[in-house]
């Protein structure tokens, strides 16, 4: 399952995020470190079901279909807050970043609103920009950790081969889920020093971590407390060139609690006040006003949407054992979504169901098409595939 980690300093909002996408109800409140152990939860993002394509019935089993609407888990992670000399262990540290090593993408929430410092406490005029900067140093540090942990000893006993250089770095990055090919070409560009690995400086390992993580993991910054915001922030915010959505993490939260309740129908991104408690149909219509008609929506849902469709670039791809009635062995008509980035291949599904699937390989075939297709097939994103295999 695409794993997605919410980072971000203290008192941001980020367990209000993680519950707003998850339903799960965790502790929210306005100091700092709330949070200390990690929450997990599953948030979904949408796709349009081929079911309606073909005029069938799905019989989902991995990802529930909604009036046609499939819902493609993702597993989401929120954890304690970070702070300036996080490595250095302030605050709780950086030690439950751990959590987050096999995350494919993160969103980091910055505080729109300027109202508390670094710490997470409450200020005035803070810049929401610095919320961003520091929390990449620290990620920095901390994969820069990673890598550096034991080197000297390890480096010592590489010769000056480049190959046996990079190799160490591979072994100690794939818990971090980077891959060999990430590593050999951020090598590449780098070109760092390879004759005395053993004297590479902090400098050496943060200029890596740094261009490791560029390459591999894609941070979306949800710019929340937007109802709380500054014209001026909020101007500041859309001219620093960062892929970022408005976020009302709060507001989000509010209205599904209201519909719940039956206080409100939602219709999309819009909703219709129910209620006549006139305090809470006043509340509800503020909300309209300052957070939906301004921003177009809460921008909760939307974050993490942009983050797997845009910038993981993630297809939505369905493997089916019978390519005519579009379903597993027992009839289940399009029992699985899978999410693959954009460039993978049919084999690459193959793996992604099973290993042994993979390792048994022979063909596949589109199943819109009935086309038979070869092992590098690159998938389309709705594509519905039949895998044949050796038995
Ligand atoms: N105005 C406003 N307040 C918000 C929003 N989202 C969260 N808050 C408030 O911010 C405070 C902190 O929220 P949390 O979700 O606990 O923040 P956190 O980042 O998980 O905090 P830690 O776990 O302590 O790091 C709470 O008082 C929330 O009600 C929002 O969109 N707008
Ligand atoms: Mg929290």
């Amino acid at each position: 399952m695409v794993k997605v980690g919410i980072i971000g300093k203290p008192n941001v909002g980020k367990s209000t995020l993680f519950s707003a996408l998850t339903a799960v109800d965790v502790p929210i409140a306005d100091y700092p470190f709330t949070t200390v152990k990690p929450n997990v939860g599953i948030a979904y993002v949408k796709k349009k079901c081929p079911h309606t394509e073909f005029g069938l019935v799905c019989s989902p089993r991995n990802s529930p279909c909604v009036s046609g609407t499939r819902m493609l888990p993702i597993e989401l992670i929120d954890v304690a807050g970070l702070v300036p000399g996080a490595h250095e262990g302030r605050g709780l540290g950086n030690k439950f970043l751990d959590d987050l090593r096999q995350a494919d993408g993160f969103i980091v929430v910055i505080d729109a609103s300027g109202r508390l410092d670094l710490e997470g406490n409450p200020s005035q005029g803070a810049d929401p920009l610095a919320d961003v900067l520091f929390l990449r140093d620290e990620i920095n540090h901390w994969v820069a950790g990673i890598i550096k942990d034991g080197w000297v000893r390890a480096a010592k006993r590489l010769g000056i081969e480049k190959g046996s250089v990079e190799a160490e770095i591979v072994k100690r990055v794939t818990g971090l889920g980077i891959s060999v090919n990430v590593v050999s070409k951020v090598m590449n560009a780098l070109q760092p020093d390879l004759s005395k690995p053993e004297l590479w400086g902090d400098d050496d390992f943060i200029r890596l971590a740094e261009a490791l993580w560029n390459e591999s993991k894609p941070m979306m910054i949800a710019a929340n407390k937007c109802d709380a915001a500054s014209e001026d922030n909020l101007e500041r915010i859309r001219k620093a060139g960062y892929d970022f959505v408005f976020v009302s993490a709060i507001s989000e939260l509010a209205l599904q609690r209201a519909e719940k309740a039956g206080a409100i129908e939602r219709d999309g991104e819009d909703f219709t006040v129910v209620t006549t408690d006139a305090r809470q149909r006043k509340g509800l219509e503020y909300m309209k006003e300052n957070v939906l008609r301004k921003f177009g929506s809460t921008g909760a849902r939307e974050c993490l949407e942009k983050l797997v469709f845009d910038m993981l670039d993630m297809i939505t791809v369905y493997p089916v054992e019978d390519e005519n009635k579009m379903s597993d062995k027992d009839g289940n008509v399009l029992p699985d979504a899978y999410l693959v980035r954009r460039g993978s291949t049919a084999r690459d599904l193959a793996y992604a169901v099973h290993t042994d699937l993979g390792d048994r390989f022979i063909r596949a075939i589109n199943c819109r098409t009935k086309r038979v297709v070869g092992s590098e097939y690159e998938l389309e994103d709705g594509d519905i595939i039949k895998i044949v295999a050796h038995r």
